[in-house]
């Protein structure tokens, strides 16, 4: 069975929770992809849901699948969402962003009530850290950012090279909102809770890719079947 395959068996597994009048954040990247396109199917089959996209990629593809869009503006909470991510540890603290969506992904989560998070077995980890650490920046002021991004390393007992995204033209990258993205490539994070809130306080930083408290499921597909982690 093919990566994809897993991603998409993960998807259906989410697309389950969903329940007709549901409002829905709808995730990025491949295999929410999947859910987007599984919810598609559920809705031209006469479900009742509204959904957030959390990037302009995710807006495309629900507006291709027919899956009715609001804005965080026109409703107040969130019933579910449901994304990827690039790491999950044991207590569902997640490493987001490689896709380069994490703020919008991460406001969306934190409106609401429920996030669950699907993904192939190989994002699944003991430690997070392995995958490069996305931190969304104001191109405003980038060295005191960096210099203050590394201060809160090393405070948290972490080091590691920080590169700039770049986009295919060979320019930084630019996020939806109009920010550039830092990759951090720590191996380990030992605390990434505190780790986040250091990097909270920082002016320059916009959002980071620690996702701390806000998934609530892993539902995660594997050669031998769908493992759910609650
Ligand atoms: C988004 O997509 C991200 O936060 C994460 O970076 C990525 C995971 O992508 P995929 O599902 O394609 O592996 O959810």
């Amino acid at each position: 069975m093919s990566m994809d395959d897993l991603k998409r068996q993960a998807a259906a597994r989410a697309v389950e929770q969903v329940r007709d009048g549901m409002k829905l954040g709808l995730g990025t990247g491949s295999t929410a992809k999947h859910f987007v396109e599984l919810l598609g199917e559920r809705v031209q089959a006469g479900l009742k849901v509204i959904g957030v996209p959390t990037s302009e990629a995710t807006r495309a593809d629900a507006e291709r699948c027919g899956v009715p869009l609001t804005t965080l503006e026109e409703v107040d909470r969130l019933d579910l969402t449901v994304d990827g991510a690039d790491e999950i540890d044991p207590n569902l603290e997640l490493i987001k962003g490689g896709g380069g969506a994490l703020l919008r992904e991460k406001i969306v989560a934190a409106a609401s009530d429920r996030m669950i998070v699907i993904a192939d077995e190989s994002k699944w980890v003991k430690t997070l850290g392995r995958f490069p650490l996305p931190i969304e920046v104001v191109p405003f002021g980038l060295g005191a950012t960096r210099r203050a991004i590394e201060a809160a390393f090393a405070e948290n007992n972490v080091s590691g090279q920080m590169d700039i995204r770049k986009a295919k033209d060979g320019h930084a990258f630019v996020t939806d909102g109009g920010h550039w993205i830092i990759d951090a490539r720590l191996g380990q994070i030992p605390d990434s809770a505190r780790l986040a809130v250091s990097l909270n306080s920082i002016p320059g930083v916009v959002e980071h890719g620690l996702f701390i408290g806000l998934a609530r499921t892993a539902v995660l597909a594997g050669p031998e079947g769908i493992r759910v982690v609650e």
